[in-house]
């Protein structure tokens, strides 16, 4: 914040060749580096065609596409202007060193976005947004990142903000002007809305934890008895031999892992040692990893295979709301139920069933992590500071004394607000006065 007079510059564009390199600047002193390196301001907003030089010998650097955004139509809100490069590392080392030469400095991580912050151009839950969006590997992942980044979760945060704000005016209001003309049950009514708007907020944090674990990833461990065929499930599943697969009991040890997109969701697939009490210390530790991992899992795919019984880890699995899977049924039938579910029937040798249990692993991905279409909590931070906002508002609506319910109120509005970064009750009073006109 202490440094928000410079004027900075980044590379914007991936390191590396490539066919352009994009030089993004914010800051006062764009507009003059714009016209020491470029010639000249460019219209705002358009693409021009100029050649750089470099200040002092006038060199000329590249030849590229300028834009001039003037503040504070901007992204930061700031001047700011994009150079286009030709994207060779010389040029781009070129062009970096003349815009220094003018006073410009390179930019810190997440510079751009905390001026666009700092800026008001947009809140913390949007600039979060930003940076899940450029980090964001799979299609649900994408359109959840977009989504915050294009402010839903802001909106939702606002709004509640909002509906604060008036309970605490219509509180404030009961307190302070209890002998004018106010209606008497203002009071009730703050309580009243600070239920309501506790059992809204509850809903979004019952929401099962869907947005976190859309940007961290499911996690599905693959557990069973040794030989099961769960090393050949997860080659399957993965389309290569990732695990080592043998007729030997006891093959995998180490916890063998590979990354899958399954409706959109990033899901990292665990293999792990099969379980047996037998075994050397290298496969006791194997079985441990094994239980760590499953422990650990959002989802546990317990497999046995069909012609055997089923193993007490399987059964066990099963009553802690595993997904059944019965391997090698080209060997046998697999029972009709464990744990009064229907186990899916698959054969890793054969292909049978395989289709049948993708589709279940993608509902089941689509259950635990969403599909990233409504304004979720994505951190553990939102989540914190609305479980303490609706405990605030539980107070609120128990308190014994007005002063003490808008009390309450306030402390569960500024956790709303370290959300979005917008920590404000000074607007209180303009809607206690614009709503009921008190002293004229
Ligand atoms: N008939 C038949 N054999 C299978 C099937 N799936 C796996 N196998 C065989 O079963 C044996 C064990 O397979 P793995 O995938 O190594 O079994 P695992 O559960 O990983 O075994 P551990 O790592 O020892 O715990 C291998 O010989 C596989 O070829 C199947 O669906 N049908
Ligand atoms: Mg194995």
């Amino acid at each position: 914040m202490e440094h928000r007079q410079d004027t900075i510059f980044a590379l914007a564009s991936g390191g590396g060749r490539g066919a352009i390199a994009v030089v993004r600047l914010s800051g006062p002193g764009c507009g003059d580096v714009l016209r020491r390196v470029a010639g000249g301001l460019p219209q705002a907003r358009q693409a021009s065609l100029r050649r750089l030089r470099a200040p002092g010998s006038g060199e000329v650097l590249d030849q590229a596409l300028v834009l001039w955004f003037p503040a504070p139509a901007s992204y930061t809100g700031e001047d700011c202007a994009e150079l286009h490069l030709h994207g060779g590392p010389a040029v781009i080392a070129a062009v970096s060193e003349a815009l220094a030469v003018l006073g410009a400095r390179p930019a810190e991580p997440g510079e751009f976005t905390r001026r666009a912050f700092l800026n008001n151009r947009m809140d913390l839950t949007a600039a979060e947004g930003i940076a899940d969006l450029i980090a964001a590997e799979t299609e649900a992942q994408r359109r959840q990142a977009l989504r915050q980044a294009d402010g839903a979760l802001a909106r939702l945060l606002e709004g509640w903000a909002a509906r604060l704000m008036r309970l605490l005016a219509h509180q404030e209001a009961a307190i302070e002007f209890a002998d004018d003309d106010l209606p008497s049950d203002l009071g009730d009514r703050a309580r009243a809305g600070a239920a309501a708007l506790k059992a809204e907020i509850a809903t979004h944090l019952a929401d099962g934890g869907q947005g976190e674990r859309l940007r961290e990833g499911v996690v599905v461990a693959i557990l069973g008895a040794p030989n099961a065929g769960k090393s050949s499930l997860l080659n399957t599943l993965a389309g290569r031999e990732a695990a080592i697969v043998s007729a030997r009991a006891g093959t995998t040890r180490d916890v063998v892992e590979v990354r899958l997109v399954l409706a959109g969701v990033p899901v990292t697939l665990a293999d792990t040692a099969g379980l047996r009490d037998a075994g050397d210390e290298i496969e006791q530790e194997g079985i441990r990893r094994a239980r760590r991992r499953a422990g650990e899992a959002d989802l546990v795919l317990a497999v046995f295979a069909a012609n055997e019984a089923p193993d007490a880890a399987t059964l066990e699995w099963a009553a802690r709301g595993a997904v059944v899977v019965a391997n090698k049924v080209d060997l046998a039938l697999a029972p009709a139920g464990i744990a009064g579910v229907a186990p899916l029937a698959v054969s890793a040798l054969t292909g049978e069933g395989l289709q049948a249990l993708r589709e279940r692993l993608e509902a089941e991905a689509r259950r635990l992590a969403g599909a990233g279409d409504a304004a979720m909590l994505t951190r553990p931070r939102h989540r914190a500071a609305l479980t303490e906002a609706a405990a605030w508002l539980a107070e609120a609506e128990a308190a014994p004394l007005p002063e003490l319910v808008s009390e309450a109120l306030r402390a569960a509005l500024r956790a709303l607000g370290r959300v979005t970064g917008r920590v404000g009750v000074e607007d209180v009073l303009d809607i206690v006065f614009g709503e009921f006109c008190i002293g004229k």
